[in-house]
């Protein structure tokens, strides 16, 4: 079989751009290059002492892994390096953060998750790096500003993730399709495993924390009600899946297809998943994908972050089952 590397396939889909600048491809081999370091870290974490919390609590009040931290400080430290970056966001930061002078400035903001699904990490289950990068607005120079950040999903230049699991997967799109490759620890590159990666049109898999039932409204309990009957498109009850790392999650409905839910509750009025670092990278897969990211009134890639760490419901997957929830709700009104 020929094996096409990561790195070959960017060259390739980047000639076809003649737009493009060795910028962008110096930032995606530096974020491969950070994701194959968390990577590493992962698989050796229980014989290093590094499972477990640090103690503290991060910025959206959740308690921070000692992963977490050291995801974290990997991209970056990387990527504050490559040359392609004026500034970065992280799940784990407050604040964003502007490259320091002292290093090359680019034209590319990029805002990461730096390890999703940290509360399962201790029980080795699947964990990953999302990412957005998004371009500086043309003709803008000299500090950035947080409202350069603040840009809707629509604007992403790239997203995707890296998935620690059974093996280690980059999943992409530069707005060209989405495609899968898998890391051979071996020679230590990632191999493309997964090309044109699609959803299926209608799913089967319903998944969302169900233990929060008593925290939706009416709507919602009607959107999982509907998964759960006879009455649905399907025409009989679809599987219930749910893991609680949203990348592994959506890793399993890119393929196998379905609907991942995370609904606003009584406690979570925004819902809980971040817009610019989890539903807007997601949501640009899943449409390059086929499928569709809704906020369960309209389209997840065009909200407006109003904040940094701005929160939104996120219904996603495959096109028909987003649409039946949007109708739902647009009936409940
Ligand atoms: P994290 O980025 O701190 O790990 O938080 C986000 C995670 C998602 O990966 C997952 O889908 C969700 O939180 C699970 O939340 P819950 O435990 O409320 O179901
Ligand atoms: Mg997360």
């Amino acid at each position: 079989m020929a094996e096409v590397t990561v790195t070959e396939h960017i060259l390739l889909h980047q000639k076809r751009s003649p737009q493009a600048t060795g910028q962008f491809t110096g930032l995606l081999y530096d974020l491969i290059l950070s994701g194959k370091t968390i990577s590493r870290r992962i698989n050796k974490a229980g014989l290093l002492d590094i499972l477990g919390g640090t103690g503290e609590v991060n910025v959206q009040g959740e308690n921070v892994q000692k992963l977490d931290e050291i995801a974290n400080r990997i991209m970056i430290y990387r990527m504050e390096r490559c040359g392609a970056l004026c500034a970065m966001a992280s799940e784990e930061e407050a604040d964003f953060i502007p490259v320091s002078p002292e290093f090359p400035q680019g034209d590319y903001i990029l805002i990461f998750d730096p390890l999703d699904g940290s509360s399962n990490i201790d029980v080795n289950v699947n964990v990953g790096t999302i990412f957005s990068i998004l371009r500086r607005q043309h003709g803008k120079t000299g500090a950035v500003t947080l409202d350069e950040l603040l840009q809707p999903g629509t604007q992403q230049v790239a997203a995707g993730y890296m998935l620690y699991g059974p093996s280690t997967m980059l999943v992409f799109t530069t707005g060209q399709g989405v495609h899968g490759f898998t890391l051979d620890p071996g020679v230590g590159e990632f191999l493309l495993s997964h090309p044109n990666m699609t959803i299926p049109q209608q799913g089967k898999i319903y998944s969302v924390n169900e233990g929060y039932h008593q925290y939706w409204d009416e709507p919602t309990r009607a959107c999982i009600d509907y998964f759960k009957s006879s009455e649905n498109r399907l025409g009989k009850p679809y599987s219930a899946r749910y893991v609680g790392s949203l990348v592994a999650d959506f890793h399993r409905t890119l393929i196998y297809g379905g609907i991942y839910m995370y609904p606003a509750d009584t406690r979570k009025p925004q819902g809980k998943l971040r817009l610019l670092c989890e539903a807007a990278p997601l949501g640009m897969l899943a449409e390059q994908a086929g499928g569709r990211a809704s906020t369960g009134l309209g389209r997840v890639l065009e909200v407006k972050p109003e904040k940094l760490h701005a929160r939104v419901p996120l219904f996603i997957g495959s096109a028909n089952d987003v649409a039946d929830v949007e109708a739902l709700y647009a009936k409940h009104k």
